[in-house]
């Protein structure tokens, strides 16, 4: 399948040149036409802000809801139709900030999904802004004599809780960011990715140049997938910061769907079954 195919036209391009959502764009749609799915067996599923506008600019299913809630929502999807792909995107503040509580509880849920996070360390839609990935002394429009606040670490979080899947790479390592993002969609269970980007019009701190300087890539050996502990450790480590996959669990781990009574007693998905009308309809003369 050609990347090509999950090309939209004529919409407005809200991102700034140079941004590194374009290369976390570009890197999506190759890996999702490389596993050889089509749009149509794709979900993507955000929240508000400039990389939840991700959606925006390819094709797949697509539901955009309020800020920070993408996850509880593609849970949702993964549970109605698990034959489905799924992705929840958005940037550091949606995912980490506004919708952290949610990041938190799907963790423990574990559904099937991959979950990409854009961490540029700002907010950038809003226009510069801290973000709970900020780092201290940063001065934006708000926080005027620097960010005093320590940022959050989301991948020793996800580890402490429990994630099945926990990788970080940099948007401009395109070919390291494919090897991570096909296997946080392969991986059954929830897989988060979180993607350091370059904001080049809000973070002035957190530049290409800056990236380059301090991360490097996790080299075989380096890393015992499988072994929680280490992993934290990995994740408590930088500057520089590791880039790749950090921890894995490893194949059998129940999902949340697969949980569910109806999933367990074999009836067919949710989206298989005829809306209960009458149900529904009484519901609501009930109400009157
Ligand atoms: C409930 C709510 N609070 C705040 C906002 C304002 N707001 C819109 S986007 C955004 C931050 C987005 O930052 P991030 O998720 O890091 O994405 P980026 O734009 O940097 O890609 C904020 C605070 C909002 N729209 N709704």
């Amino acid at each position: 399948m050609n990347p090509r195919e999950y090309d939209v036209e004529n919409v407005d391009m809200s991102w700034c040149p140079g941004c590194g959502n374009f290369q976390i764009l570009s890197t999506l749609k190759e890996v999702l036409s490389g596993l050889g799915l089509s749009p149509q067996e794709v979900v993507l599923i955000s929240g508000i802000g400039q990389a939840a506008k991700t959606p925006h600019f390819m094709k797949g299913h697509i539901i955009q809801g309020l800020h920070g809630r993408a996850l509880p929502v593609a849970t949702g999807v993964k549970a109605a139709n698990p034959g489905m792909t799924v992705l929840a995107i958005g940037g550091d503040g949606d995912m980490y900030g506004e919708g952290g509580n949610h990041l938190l509880h799907a963790i423990r849920r574990n559904p099937d999904l991959a979950n990409l996070v854009h961490n540029n360390m700002v907010y950038g839609l809003t226009k510069g802004q801290a973000s709970p990935t900020s780092p201290v002394g940063m001065k934006t429009p708000v926080q005027v004599e620097g960010v005093f606040s320590e940022p959050l670490n989301p991948l020793a979080l996800a580890i402490s809780q429990g994630a099945s899947f926990v990788a970080r790479t940099f948007s401009a390592a395109t070919d390291l960011s494919r090897e991570i993002i096909k296997a946080a969609i392969i991986h059954k269970g929830y897989a988060l990715v979180d993607i350091f980007q370059p904001c080049v019009s809000f973070n002035k701190v957190n530049t290409y140049k800056w990236f380059k300087e301090n991360t490097f890539v996790l080299q075989d050996g380096q890393v015992d997938l499988h072994d929680r502990r280490k992993a934290m450790e990995l994740a408590m480590t930088g500057p520089p910061y590791p880039l790749g996959i950090l921890y894995q669990d490893r194949p059998g781990r129940v999902t949340f769907e697969e949980q569910l009574p109806a999933y367990r007693e074999k009836k067919d998905p949710l989206w298989k079954r005829k809306p209960p009308v009458g149900l529904i309809s009484a519901f609501i003369e009930g109400l009157r």
